[in-house]
């Protein structure tokens, strides 16, 4: 009966998203032909603005990296102008850094060249370019700009007085009663224009801020509904980018253009709030444009929190936000590439970095040595082992890779989706990286036939997989963040659950 009482939802989490929530920095680990690199990208929080390049080459012999950022597609993706010189660290050679104006909204790239030793390489970062918020002006700019402001409009007005009232006298001479008068009128005809200019400045000044701010990147909104077990999704759009009528837009976001990354046009994770104490990831199916489904799992009744990661065809990666409430689900079991985890609640304090999975495996995370810090660019390292502590002879890819992480800040400001390349989306990675190998093509045409970076297909042994795999990611502020992170041996997914504490 209780599967008859459709209820309930939503609540979105109205917050500023981007390809994960709260978590704007790039970091990737990737290969600039036979030169391995650790890139950090920080793209800026307003448009035009400056990213931060920060590049650790983790291969000796290179000598110069440039970069330079490209529009995902189109004409501008091929020709590109001179890209700019990274500056090496005088200490540490393999350490260079830089910063790249990003001018325009849209699916962007940073194309990073390097060469060395063993010749030249190239690696694109895909960049998701948005501004994310208006800046304020600081307090005590706004101050001395407000007095000098009044010095002007006093000063403007005070010289127009004088000139009516006495240039044309000789030096020496005092004005007469009807000068005065003039210099009066004269005072206040400069002090209706002084003002009606500065209320016109004011004007247009707003405006251009509110022009802007109709650019401030608004997520797709995604709102659910339950009807038995069956988890409706609605997309809508809130108006971002809407172009002003008769002119055309550089860059568009469209509903109906989603394209499947790693296999599914939407990875959905749902998270039990508060405790972050049940993890479930889950692939619902597109039903019509703007419009996902999903047969729950059988799950426990709880608030959850929804994370849906979209990708658009241009490359331009999207996670959308909702809340449900749900009573217990009896549902379908999961199979497939869908998976879940448990944990005890964040609150009860922190959790092991040995953690013991339903089958008696283990999942460790090598947790490096000394603390951790926000924003500093790490590779964090899971193993699985079998119960008598050995490694799994059949570990098998996961959706095309090693592993796959969910990082959420237990806060609820942050929830990143990270895989083995790094943070970005793995459907705009291999977008980029094909205009790489294929300099004529830059259309933003659908990828889903291409082959996943290290994909290891159905039919072919798996026996080499590795039972540990690393994640390029820095958490972006302090705070206590949860880790679910996911690996595959033989049919079973296996969720280990972590927790960081950073100062
Ligand atoms: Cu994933």
């Amino acid at each position: 009966m209780r599967s008859l009482k459709a209820v309930l939802v939503v609540l979105s989490l109205g917050s500023l998203a981007q390809a994960h929530i709260g978590s704007p920095d790039i970091y990737l680990d990737g290969k600039a032909g036979p030169y391995e690199l650790f890139v950090t990208i920080r793209p800026p929080a307003v448009i035009p603005g400056l990213a931060e390049l920060e590049i650790r080459s983790e291969s000796a012999g290179v000598r110069e990296i440039h970069a330079i950022p490209l529009p995902m597609s189109g004409p501008g993706a091929r020709f590109a102008p001179v890209p700019d010189l990274l500056k090496v660290s005088p200490q540490d050679s393999h350490f260079f850094t830089g910063s790249l104006w990003m001018m325009a909204t849209g699916s962007w790239q940073v194309r990073i060249t390097v060469d060395g030793a063993q010749g030249r390489g190239i690696l694109a970062v895909p960049v998701p370019s948005a501004p994310r918020t208006t800046k304020k002006m600081q307090f005590q700019l706004g101050l001395m700009l407000s007095v000098l402001g009044l010095f002007l409009v006093g000063g403007l007005v005070a010289m127009s007085g004088a000139a009516v009232r006495e240039a044309r006298l000789r030096p020496g001479t005092i004005p007469n009663a009807k000068a005065r008068r003039r210099g009066r009128i004269g005072m206040s005809i400069a002090f209706l224009i002084v003002i009606g200019a500065v209320w016109a400045g004011n004007a247009w000044w707003s405006s251009e801020a509110n022009s802007y701010s109709q650019n401030v990147y608004k997520p797709l909104q995604m709102s659910a509904s339950l009807n038995g077990s069956v988890l409706k999704l609605n997309l809508s759009d809130p108006g971002w980018l809407k172009p002003p009528p008769g002119r055309i837009p550089l860059f568009t976001r469209k509903m109906d253009d989603l394209i499947p990354d790693h296999d599914h046009l939407m990875h959905l994770y749902m998270l039990r709030e508060p405790g972050l104490d049940m993890v479930y990831h889950l692939h619902p199916d597109l039903v019509s444009t703007g419009v996902f489904r999903l047969h729950l799992p059988t799950m426990p009744a709880g608030t959850y929190n929804l994370y849906a990661d979209v990708v658009h065809a241009t490359g331009f990666p999207e996670t959308l936000v909702t809340k449900v409430n749900l009573p217990e689900i009896e549902g379908r079991p999961l199979s497939g590439d869908d998976a879940s985890g448990a944990a005890e609640p964040w609150s009860t304090g922190p959790l092991p970095s040995s953690f013991r999975l339903p089958d008696g495996y283990t999942m460790q995370w090598m947790k490096p040595a000394g603390q951790i810090h926000a924003k500093e660019p790490l590779l964090l390292t899971f193993k699985l082992t079998q119960p008598d502590g050995s490694a799994p002879r059949d570990m098998a890819p996961y959706m095309g890779m090693l592993g796959h992480a969910a990082f959420v800040k237990t806060d609820g400001t942050v929830f990143a989706h990270i895989h083995p390349t790094g943070t970005v989306s793995m459907a705009a990675f291999m977008l980029a990286e094909k205009q790489v190998t294929n300099p004529s093509n830059t259309s933003s045409a659908d990828v889903s036939g291409m082959n996943m970076p290290g994909m290891d297909h159905a039919n072919t042994a798996h026996a080499a997989l590795p039972n540990q795999v690393s994640f390029p990611y820095g958490f972006p502020s302090p705070g206590r963040y949860r880790i679910f992170v996911q690996m595959k041996h033989g049919q079973t997914i296996e969720t280990g659950v972590f927790d960081a504490e950073l100062i």
